[in-house]
């Protein structure tokens, strides 16, 4: 199979069979993009995810996507995008009438508590000028069910649906939100999405802990604020916690 590349409309879509990652190809080829250009890939051979981790990436079983968006406002207009982005896919999984889909601070996408599509949010550019976001998504369809190499639990669209629609049709969906809710964050920042990401999030109301580094704090989920910061509630005070290497638990 070879790799294809078609322009309709100025919205370039790259079509590749396998590749070590969409992100690093849409990064080799910045210049060459306009904001909404998508890559897609068949299969990774060095899928990423956040600090380092591996994104399981077997051939034909998944959507691997990245999409070029260029910001104008610099490095502190991308703040909350990764929540923005789960917000497109949850849309876009709901439209496929999956119902039991959450999100969790600050880029994972769960359906009935597994894993199902992870974000990973490259950023060039520097301080203060327009910069270049690659936004990376998984998004799992049919994963071999011999698969190896996840540590939490996952599932996929075959799991979660009685008839598992094409990957086109969930790609030019994806695709369509994606566009919607950047258009609108590039405007407006996270704000709109807000209220949409707490009915979202899987420990609304919760007890959890944060592992920040070595650290540990103990309260209760109360959303997020317009910067994408999560809000913890520690007995009565409200406090924010931005991301970095956090990671958030139940207890
Ligand atoms: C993510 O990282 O969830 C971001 C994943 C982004 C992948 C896309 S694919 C297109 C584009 N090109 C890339 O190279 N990357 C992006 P993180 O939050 O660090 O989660 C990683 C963790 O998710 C791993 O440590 C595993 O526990 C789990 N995981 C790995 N592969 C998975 C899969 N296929 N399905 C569900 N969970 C998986």
């Amino acid at each position: 199979i070879s790799d294809i590349s078609t322009t309709v409309n100025h919205d370039k879509l790259t079509v590749l069979n396998v590749t070590d990652s969409t992100n690093v190809y849409v990064k080799k080829n910045l210049n060459q993009m306009t904001s909404g250009d998508v890559c897609l890939a068949e299969a990774q051979t060095a899928g990423r995810g956040r600090h380092g981790r591996t994104w399981v990436s077997p051939y034909g079983a998944a959507l691997y996507l990245s999409m070029y968006w260029r910001f104008d406002g610099g490095h502190q207009a991308l703040s909350g995008l990764s929540l923005a982005i789960g917000v497109a896919i949850a849309r876009t999984l709901k439209a496929l009438d999956i119902n039991d889909v959450n999100l969790k601070w600050p880029n994972d996408v769960y359906v009935s508590g597994r894993k199902i599509a992870g974000v990973l949010i490259e950023v060039e550019g520097q301080m203060g000028s327009a910069c270049d976001a690659v936004i990376g998504i998984g998004l799992n369809m049919s994963l071999p069910s011999n698969i190896t190499g996840i540590d939490q639990p996952f599932t996929d669209l075959q799991n979660a649906l009685e008839n598992v629609p094409s990957r086109n049709h969930v790609a030019a969906l994806l695709i369509d939100n994606l566009n919607t809710v950047l258009d609108m964050f590039s405007q407006h920042g996270l704000a709109g999405f807000v209220g949409e990401w707490q009915m979202l999030d899987i420990f609304s109301g919760e007890q959890v802990k944060l592992l920040i580094g070595e650290k540990e704090v103990h309260g209760m989920c109360a959303g997020i604020n317009d910067s994408g910061a999560l809000l913890l509630d520690l007995g009565g005070k409200l406090e924010a916690f931005y991301g970095g290497e956090i990671s958030v638990r139940a207890v």
